[in-house]
């Protein structure tokens, strides 16, 4: 079985990578181990955080914790947010500070809702598209090479939240294709749709060809 360690604070992160990877990849959270440090971002672009995410970690447990070596193990990093078109693809990589850059990673979700609909106001339906992208690192502890794993999940912004599933802009967020937000729409449509489960994908098929080699 894969061991994949998720180099992640988002708990809504870990529980869709979770449930879209299911049961053949064996998916740990950052609890499991104590005292690992705030992963750095501070890259203009996801694949910039993203990379330097899975390489802190990787870093990390090679120097603290052998027997995660030893076992052979992977981390992935997600580093994703949302790109609206008419704010020149803002937030983008500042999706989780949006609102407050000064509360950082902890700007409540309601918060940078708010802001958004603030900044579109007026701007009609049709010129509302948008994007959510997720970029995903994955390297190997100790590490070496980091491969990237992009996924994009195209849609528009809606003029008031709708829905409490899911998490961030999810309530704003109307997937193309569909008239429902992914604060509306069940988790397994998310999950079959979004950002990361086509990064995810992508992640599987390049995962299953190494094990192929490997046998
Ligand atoms: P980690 O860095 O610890 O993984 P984070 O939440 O800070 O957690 P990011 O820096 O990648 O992660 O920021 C992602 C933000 O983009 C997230 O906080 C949301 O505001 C938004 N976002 C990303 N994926 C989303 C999704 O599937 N649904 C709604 N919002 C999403």
């Amino acid at each position: 079985m894969i061991r994949l360690i998720v180099a992640t604070r988002n708990r809504h992160k870990l529980e869709e990578i979770r449930s879209i990877l299911g049961k053949g990849v064996e998916c740990l959270g950052l609890d499991q181990w104590k005292g690992v440090p705030p992963l750095p971002e501070t890259g203009k672009t996801f694949e910039e955080n993203a990379t330097q995410k899975a390489m802190a970690l990787a870093q990390w447990l090679a120097e603290h914790e052998p027997a995660v070596a030893e076992e052979r193990a992977w981390v992935l990093a997600d580093d994703s947010g949302l790109e609206v078109d008419a704010l020149g693809g803002k937030p983008g990589v500042c999706s989780a500070r949006y609102a407050d850059p000064t509360k950082g990673q902890n700007t409540p979700d309601a918060e940078n809702n708010a802001k958004l609909l603030r900044d579109l106001e007026g701007v009609p339906f049709e010129r509302r598209t948008a994007r959510f992208r997720c970029v995903l690192a994955v390297v190997e502890v100790p590490p070496k090479e980091v491969r990237l794993f992009e996924g994009v999940c195209e849609g528009r912004i809606v003029d008031r939240p709708r829905g409490s599933g899911g998490f961030g802009y999810d309530p704003l967020f109307q997937p193309a294709g569909y008239d429902q937000t992914f604060g509306e729409l069940p988790p397994a449509v998310k999950n079959q749709i979004s950002h990361r489960s086509r990064a995810l994908k992508k992640f599987q098929q390049w995962m299953a060809e190494q094990i192929r080699l490997e046998d």
